[in-house]
């Protein structure tokens, strides 16, 4: 006993319900109009450690009956008189009745004698906001008290707003139910709400005078009760069977119910402690709600805007599938753009690999090449004196060897793969046009004399001026071929760019629609960061106040 009292901390109040106040001005700040008012009311109860047990229930259970028992005076109206709409609330203390009223009058009169006064106000849901009565003598100390709740199924609005808005003050529910109408829906969706607002529940059979042995034995009944909440998974804290008009009633638990209540009347402090805090973080999730319900209206309009987007194969309203397609159509888009510079860049290097690899000299070609340019020298003659004619023939002959020479290697070696390399370019890109196909095996790179003649540079003809007039023709040779292939690749490199823009507009607007849906989906997730930011920095404010 000792032990766990030792371990129990101490609560500070006055500093609990700083914090309560804190997080009324944070909401406040926010907009809210309904929360702080029952922070406030929070911060008040916390201050005084106060110890509120609400009795709610079905009007006709019985509770203002138990409450009068329990008291041992007749405070309470009971039926047939009108069951009260307001909250009433009964604490020990100097006899005395108030009623608080909406304009903020308190009306004070004497509960032993005025008891028709409280029967008046009590009824009256419109005016009057709440009754408190202090009374000397009972079970209840100045910190302790008991809440008299309208029913909770009442039709009548005030009725559920009265019990309500007196929850969030309520440290412990006891939950009292007429013996025939255990089995109403409306028990088990009330006492679930409670509990997984994580409230204490004890659950009060009462009226069990009523019950008649012969057609079903108590033990059975009982079990039918606790099975029906726990079907409904709900684990009260504790179930009593009460009968107060035959108090004698050999099954009637009313003796424990009382002696439970002296308990937790007892252990105030610790049970105050405990459910304020988790009030306040009920609070917390209210405002969060509230918050929320204040951005349906956008989001449904940011929401509706999703669904006027269409995109095939994308569900708009999925921010990561919109997302990762956004992402995918600006990498392909950007693919597309550096697709014709690449493509160019390839073909080019395909030609200037053609070109390299293109062997145009052999033995041959330097023999023919040496014969020719023997010819070419100044003061070469064939023949006897004024043989011009000769000479002529001679130079002629073997200018025709080297051409010869020269076509012969370059049809074999180089203007076949040039041919086909620049015919396969179109193909390679998907584009087919036989004009082009054409236009390409019909390139025709003439070798002439003059050009032959072109190339002879002055000096002696030794081997190595042979060897380099061949390479230089051989290279001119080349240059006309990379000069005539190029102009392909440019005529190929223009197709594609044009096809290029005609993807890249379908693209484009592809990209338009998806940076939209992305921009709606950044602005959802905003408000949602929005909420959950508002519930962490209150979060933050009830941990420091700890
Ligand atoms: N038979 C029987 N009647 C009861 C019992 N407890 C209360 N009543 C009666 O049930 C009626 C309603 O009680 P009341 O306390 O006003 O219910 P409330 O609306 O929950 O406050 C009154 O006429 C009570 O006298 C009980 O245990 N057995
Ligand atoms: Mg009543």
């Amino acid at each position: 006993m000792l032990d766990s009292q030792v371990l129990v901390r101490e609560t500070d109040f006055s500093k609990l319900a700083h914090t309560w106040e804190e997080l009324a001005q944070a909401m406040a700040e926010q907009g809210d109009t309904t929360t702080p008012a029952k922070l406030k009311q929070l911060a008040e109860k916390t201050r005084r450690a106060e110890l509120n047990i609400a009795f709610c229930g079905h009007f006709s259970a019985g509770k203002s009956t138990m409450i009068n028992t329990l008291l041992g005076v007749s405070l309470l109206p009971s039926n047939p008189i009108p069951t009260s709409a307001n909250v009433v609330k009964i604490r020990g203390g100097e006899k005395a009745a108030r009623v608080y009223t909406m304009n903020g009058d308190v009306v004070t009169f004497d509960p032993d004698t005025e008891m028709e006064k409280l029967k008046q106000f009590a009824v009256d849901g419109d005016t009057v906001e709440s009754v408190e009565v202090t009374y000397p003598g009972t079970l209840l100390d100045e910190h302790s008290s008991l809440l008299d709740t309208p029913g909770i199924d009442s039709t009548d609005a005030a009725h559920k707003i009265a019990t309500e808005s007196a929850l969030h003050l309520a440290d412990v529910v006891i939950y009292m139910m007429d013996y025939n109408h255990v089995q109403a829906e409306e028990n088990f969706n009330f006492t679930k709400t409670l509990k997984d607002r994580g409230k204490p529940v004890y659950l009060v059979v009462n009226m069990i005078d009523k019950h008649i042995d012969f057609e079903l034995d108590f033990e059975s009944y009982k079990e039918s009760v606790e099975e029906a909440f726990a079907n409904w998974n709900i684990h009260p804290d504790g179930i009593f069977y009460t009968s107060l008009a035959e108090p004698d009633h050999p099954e009637n638990q009313y003796a424990e119910f009382r002696q439970k209540l002296l308990e937790l009347i007892a252990g105030r402090e610790q049970l105050v402690g405990k459910s304020v805090r988790s009030a306040a973080e009920h609070l917390i999730e209210e405002h969060v709600q509230s918050l929320k319900r204040s951005h349906a209206g956008k989001r449904q309009e940011l929401e509706s805007k999703l669904d006027s987007l269409e995109l095939a194969e994308l569900d708009s309203r999925d921010a990561q599938a919109v997302s990762a397609a956004l992402a995918q159509a600006e990498a392909q888009m950007e693919a597309l753009k550096s697709s014709t510079a690449q493509a160019r860049a390839q073909m080019e290097k395909d030609l200037g690999s053609l070109l390299d690899n293109a062997r145009l000299t052999y033995y041959s070609t330097n023999e023919a090449a040496a014969s020719y340019l023997e010819s070419r020298k100044p003061g070469f003659k064939m023949g006897f004196l004024f043989a011009g004619k000769k000479t002529e023939e001679e130079r002629k002959r073997r200018e025709e060897a080297l051409l010869a020479e020269f076509r012969e290697k370059v049809a074999g070696n180089l203007d076949f793969h040039f041919k086909e390399l620049m015919s396969k370019q179109l193909q390679a890109h998907d584009i087919r046009d036989e004009e082009y196909h054409a236009r390409v095996h019909a390139t025709q790179i003439e070798i002439t004399g003059e050009f032959l003649a072109k190339h002879i540079k002055d000096g002696a003809a030794s081997r190595e001026y042979v060897m380099n007039y061949c390479t230089d023709v051989a290279n001119a040779i080349k240059l006309e071929y990379r000069r005539a292939g190029l102009a392909f690749i440019e005529e190929v490199v223009g197709r594609l760019a044009s096809r290029m823009e005609q993807e890249s507009a379908a693209q484009l607007e592809r990209i338009g629609i998806l940076r939209e849906m992305a921009s709606l989906h950044e602005q959802l997730a905003s408000l949602t960061a929005s909420e959950e930011n508002t519930r962490e920095r209150l979060q933050a404010i009830m941990r420091e106040g700890e």
